[in-house]
């Protein structure tokens, strides 16, 4: 409890620039029922969010995982892309978790930019390498972030940044349009429909996708641990939800509506997917599924 009082506690009150330009879209939808953006290219002046985040001293806690053969398969490429594209301009700290920190190679980063290696246990089933990234998040955000970084951005490592990804994305509470979702009708969504998991839902607003989300840790902290509690709880009745971590942050998102959407250009599914007009821009695209080292 003594510590608490140490945590950064600034009221991060960066205004909604992107509200003037949200006529330069009528293609597609530019705020939610709540009144929320969903940010989509030609909405906002990137140099203003920058130049307010500076003036705000914002900075971000990126955390990923690499954890077995993804380390191989993805991290490189990862990070690289990252140093291009990744909130350039306002500090950031990348948070990489791997049972393997000895096999992390080596970057060259750029200015007010560190990297932060951690070891975590390997899990033997793959969904629970998954899920259980949402417990070893929680962990991170109580004993480090909570007392440095306003903003954690939670990312898939099977994810290449290709254009700007900037400040315009951090938000009080952010998810991404998940990019197979945003264009078909509620019923086709794949959240969880069994009753007997906590992630079950009848009804949502829209399909968010688990490869991205972020916000103060504040908020974050209360998603992650939303989403811990139940897939442990889930755990304990003998179930697990459709799409994992996935299903529950859905879930998350319904209780409790995000203040950002980013559309589908925050990360696209660049492989199924070519010649979407309303898409401008690539900003983080998914990345191929490495089977030469995966199945190695
Ligand atoms: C995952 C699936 C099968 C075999 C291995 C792994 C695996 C995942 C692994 O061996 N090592 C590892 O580090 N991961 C981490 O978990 C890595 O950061 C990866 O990006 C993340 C999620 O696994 P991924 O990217 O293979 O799953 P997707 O792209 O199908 O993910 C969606 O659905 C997941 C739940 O099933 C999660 O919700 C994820 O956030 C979604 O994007
Ligand atoms: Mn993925």
């Amino acid at each position: 409890y003594l510590f608490n009082i140490y945590r950064l506690n600034m009221s991060v009150n960066v205004p909604v620039l992107g509200a003037s330009f949200q006529l330069a879209r009528t293609d597609v939808p530019t705020q939610t029922p709540w009144k929320a953006p969903i940010m989509w290219e030609g909405m906002f002046d990137g140099t203003l969010y920058d130049k307010a985040h500076l003036e705000a001293n914002s900075s971000v806690a990126l955390t990923v995982f690499a954890i077995g053969r993804y380390l191989e398969a993805y991290l490189k490429s990862f990070i690289i892309s990252a140093e291009k594209h990744f909130m350039i301009g306002i500090p950031v700290t990348y948070y990489i978790f791997t049972d393997i920190p000895e096999d992390i190679p080596d970057f060259v980063l750029g200015p007010e930019r560190t990297m932060k290696v951690l070891y975590v246990p390997r899990h033997a089933r793959w969904q629970d390498i998954s899920m259980m990234r949402m417990k070893t998040l929680s962990k991170i955000i109580d004993l480090e972030i909570s007392y440095t970084y306003p903003y954690i951005f939670c990312l898939d490592v099977d994810s290449i940044f290709e254009n700007r990804f900037g400040t315009e994305a951090l938000g009080e509470s952010v998810a991404v349009l998940h990019s197979h979702y945003y264009t078909v009708k509620q019923d086709e969504f794949t959240y969880d429909r069994n009753p007997k998991s906590k992630a079950y839902m009848k009804t949502g607003d829209y399909y968010y996708h688990a490869a991205l989300f972020g916000g103060t840790w504040q908020n974050v902290k209360v998603l992650v641990d939303f989403c811990y509690n139940g897939i442990m709880e889930d755990k304990k009745n003998n179930v697990e939800a459709l799409w994992h971590d996935e299903s529950h942050l859905n879930k998350y998102y319904w209780l409790h509506k995000p203040t950002k959407l980013l559309s589908p250009e925050y990360c696209w599914d660049v492989i199924s997917f070519i010649n979407r007009t309303e898409i401008k821009v690539a900003r983080m695209t998914w990345a191929k599924k490495r089977y030469d080292v995966l199945r190695a």
